[in-house]
């Protein structure tokens, strides 16, 4: 169990002290212990700035957003984030700086809470299919073999596809995965036709009665236009076995990449319309609060946490348990 401040919506400034109790606790490690950096980047620097300070006043509130943007919270999201607190210092509901930390955290907590929604696998669509996109080194593949073995230890039957042919080593990687964790790779070896390889691999994961199945694709072609030529391309094969299909387009972000994330997914989205989001390299950055702006910026629903090389280590994304990590209140 954790504490969370909430915001109070029918008293404006007011906080609601709540109780959470994480959504599932399957790590192996604590997530705080994971997002040390970060936590040390935002929660740690709050937690000195408004102790050390006497009153609240303006030179306070600039600190307060500067060090926001330190952690990698955007600009238009930190401003974003003081102005609600002006208000509250305005109407007297925040007096001291004491009072500020749990704002912040509950202003964080408003931020990230719609984005709580857990990729459910539709048993209805056999295959469920995913589709991962990203960049080159995102951690699009990891992230598959991590999945892999979610759905295999929750009995589902997992199939994947090599869909990233254009660097020798991913079919290599995928498939040490799938061995790892007894699942069939469909690939064609590097220079196929990766909406080819998908094609194939749905029709077959359709005749077999698999239940999910994961599509790995290129993190780089030649150009970036290139790659989202295919990645539509892909879409249209698919389609034309299951209307339905992709049924999850899933973009991985890796944390570290900071506001360049944003731009990313933005990309990514009005290429091929994206419907979840997984953000990786949580533990070895101290950029996580790129998430809030990812947050908000994007709407979309974030799907997962990756904070650590393990298959362990990809968190359903839970925002409480998020916000207690980064922003904790003692
Ligand atoms: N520490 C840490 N490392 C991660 C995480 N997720 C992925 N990685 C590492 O990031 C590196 C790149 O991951 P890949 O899965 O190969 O990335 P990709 O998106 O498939 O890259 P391309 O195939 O080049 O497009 C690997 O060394 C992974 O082990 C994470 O959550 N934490
Ligand atoms: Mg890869």
């Amino acid at each position: 169990m954790f504490r969370i401040f909430r915001k109070n919506k029918n008293r404006p400034g007011e906080l609601l002290d709540v109780q959470l109790r994480p959504a599932e606790q399957a790590g192996d490690a604590a997530l705080e212990e994971r997002l040390a950096s970060s936590r040390n980047q935002l929660g740690q620097r709050l937690a000195e700035l408004f102790s050390a300070s006497k009153s609240i006043d303006e030179n306070l509130l600039e600190e307060l957003e500067t060090t926001l943007i330190t952690a990698d919270i955007s600009t238009q999201t930190a401003i974003g984030i003081v102005a609600n607190l002006r208000k509250a210092i305005a109407n007297k509901v925040i007096r001291e700086p004491g009072q500020l930390l749990p704002a912040v955290q509950a202003e964080l907590f408003e931020l990230i809470e719609p984005c709580e929604q857990f990729l459910v696998v539709d048993a209805v669509r056999k295959p469920f299919v995913i589709l991962m996109v990203g960049i080159n080194g995102a951690g699009k593949t990891t992230t598959i073999g991590k999945l892999a073995q979610r759905y295999k230890e929750e009995g589902l039957s997992v199939m994947l596809a090599a869909g990233d042919t254009f660097r020798a080593a991913a079919v290599e990687q995928l498939k040490a995965w799938g061995d790892r964790n007894h699942v069939t790779v469909m690939s064609q070896g590097s220079g196929a036709d990766s909406a080819a390889v998908i094609f194939d691999a749905l029709q077959s994961a359709k005749a077999k009665g698999i239940d999910v199945l994961i599509a790995d694709t290129a993190g780089r072609l030649h150009t970036r236009s290139n790659l989202m030529e295919e990645l539509k391309k892909i879409r249209r094969v698919m389609s034309r076995i299951d209307p339905d299909a992709p049924h999850e387009v899933m973009l991985v972000l890796d944390a570290g990449t900071g506001q360049n994330a944003i731009n990313q997914a933005r990309e990514f989205n009005q290429a091929i319309g994206l419907t979840g989001i997984t953000i990786t390299k949580l533990d070895g950055t101290a950029r996580g609060g790129v998430l809030f702006s990812i947050a908000s910026e994007l709407k979309l629903p974030i799907r997962f946490i990756g904070v650590g090389e393990s298959a362990r280590d990809l968190r359903p994304f839970d925002a409480g348990a998020f916000v207690n990590a980064i922003l904790p209140i003692a």
